[in-house]
């Protein structure tokens, strides 16, 4: 109850932060794209963990307004990084959004008025879902994502691998990108002449012309491997952490 009471006043009061990881284009290495992730530093009780947090705001309903925040604050941040910088190669800002939020009336409405307020393209706005949506309602799920499909924003399916990854929800829902969870990536690292799993992933992903992106690459080694295996995009520590907007300007800065 009490942390409930303290994520709720530091909502209202402005004090939740995003921090923003580059999402690389595995050919070029070229920064193409960003992922939000919900930050929360309370001044008594230090920095809270999205793992804690996150199913708290689920549960107590706080998830809609926290997503709608943190929509506005990064498509606003993107819209300004594409106008500051018209050379780079600036494709998306990617946002996860709880099944909770998409089962929310305002769902369809909030993307919308995000749109509307901040001018951003919508093709630069990719919003990740976890099949855990899918899974439970799934005929409203498939209406709200083709809802927000035909605005032109996008859909990516996240942490690819962790639950059942019934390939009918690639085939049945309009995803333009499938996040190929670190645990592949963390296996390719003890065993890198195992790759068939995650070329099977790429290769079935392509097939239904969806692109990927390799989650958690740490070292030079993995990007190129991941490279080689024709995922398009990697995103991990090896390229950078997640990071201020500050920080995210100044990497794009010196890309410049
Ligand atoms: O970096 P990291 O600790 O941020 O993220 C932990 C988990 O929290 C990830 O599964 C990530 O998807 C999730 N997460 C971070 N920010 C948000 C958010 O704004 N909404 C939702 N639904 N999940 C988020
Ligand atoms: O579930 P989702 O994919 O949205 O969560 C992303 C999470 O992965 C965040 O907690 C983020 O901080 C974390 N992360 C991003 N890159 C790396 C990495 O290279 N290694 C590890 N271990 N975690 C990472
Ligand atoms: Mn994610
Ligand atoms: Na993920």
């Amino acid at each position: 109850w009490q942390i409930e009471t303290a994520l709720r006043q530091s909502l209202e009061a402005q004090q939740l932060a995003i921090a923003y990881q580059p999402v690389t284009q595995l050919s070029s290495g070229d920064m193409i794209g960003f992922e939000a992730l919900c930050r929360w530093h309370h001044p008594q009780l230090g920095p809270v963990s999205p793992e804690i947090f996150i199913p708290i705001a689920e549960e107590t309903g706080l998830i809609v307004a926290l997503e709608r925040w943190l929509l506005h604050q990064a498509c606003a941040q993107m819209q300004h990084w594409q106008q500051q910088f018209p050379a780079l190669p600036l494709a998306f800002m990617s946002v996860n959004i709880s099944p909770v939020h998409v089962m929310h009336p305002t769902f369809v409405a909030d993307i919308h008025q995000v749109l509307q307020a901040t001018h951003l393209a919508p093709a630069a706005l990719k919003l990740e879902v976890t099949e855990s949506l899918m899974m439970h309602n799934p005929g409203v799920a498939r209406e709200r994502l083709q809802q927000v499909r035909a605005f032109g924003v996008q859909l990516s399916l996240d942490d690819f691998g962790t639950g059942y990854s019934s390939l009918s929800y690639l085939h049945q829902f309009p995803f333009n990108t499938l996040k190929i969870d670190q645990s592949f990536v963390h296996q390719l690292r003890a065993t890198p002449h195992d790759t068939g799993i995650v070329r099977a992933i790429i290769a079935m992903a392509h097939s239904l012309n969806i692109q990927t992106i390799a989650e958690g690459i740490e070292t030079a080694d993995e990007a190129a491997l991941l490279a080689q295996l024709g995922s398009h995009y990697g995103q991990g520590y090896y390229f950078a952490r997640p990071g201020s907007a500050d920080d995210m300007t100044r990497r794009l800065t010196a890309a410049a």
